[in-house]
């Protein structure tokens, strides 16, 4: 049995969603999002930096969201929720998005997270903070573009780019980042957000 090292309102909502929406059969081992969990010397073992999501297919110990995704969706996706062509530019695009939720579009709400939430207050540096909201109110604007007559990512088909990209904005909807500007945005989000297996997985 998949098991998912889980945290709430943490990135492994994406694997959680995922599984959801393929029905691929999953538990999960709960984590407080604490130093005293995260960084334990059995969760460790697990994640060398202490860090969710990580899964344990059967032995296969993973970590890293997106390597996970595809991981599951070349296992169970039986061609759902990706464009069906490697090499075409549908199939290029839906990689862009894919990437760019965790590997662009987290770094600025990292800093939020950072220097708003999680440091103790004597460690957070506001002037960061600002930065990160800043950084991420840039990729609403280019998402809002991009989303301009659109229901998805890709256009018509709900795919893994959407799990991807739809974490980040729940960031942004959770730090306040994402108010009224970005029409196609909030749109996009409540589409996402609708969906019984998003639900499922932010429970
Ligand atoms: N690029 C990694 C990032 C993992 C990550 O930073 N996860 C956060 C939660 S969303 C975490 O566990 N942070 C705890 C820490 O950094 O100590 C991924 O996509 O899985």
């Amino acid at each position: 049995m998949l098991k998912i090292y889980h945290a709430k309102n943490t990135r492994s909502i994406r694997i959680v969603w995922l599984c959801e929406e393929l029905g691929i059969p999953y538990e999960l081992e709960r984590l407080n999002f604490t130093p005293a969990e995260l960084q334990s010397e059995a969760y460790l073992a697990i994640h060398p930096l202490g860090k969710v999501p990580s899964i344990d297919d059967d032995g296969l110990v993973l970590y890293e969201s997106g390597a996970i995704m595809q991981y599951l969706l070349a296992k169970h996706g039986k061609g759902r929720l990706e464009p069906a062509n490697p090499g075409s530019p549908e199939h290029a695009k839906y990689l862009q998005w894919f990437h760019f939720a965790e590997a662009t579009f987290m770094g600025p709400l990292g800093n939020i997270a950072q220097h708003a939430f999680v440091r103790p207050e004597d460690q957070r540096v506001p002037q960061v903070a600002e930065e990160g909201r800043q950084g991420a109110t840039r990729m609403l604007g280019i998402l809002d573009k991009e989303l301009q007559g659109k229901d998805y990512i890709g256009g018509a088909e709900f795919s893994a780019a959407d799990i991807m990209l739809g974490y980040s904005l729940l960031l942004c909807k959770l730090f306040g980042v994402l108010k009224d500007g970005h029409p196609n945005v909030s749109a996009y989000f409540a589409r996402l957000s609708g969906r019984p297996a998003f639900q499922k997985a932010t429970a």
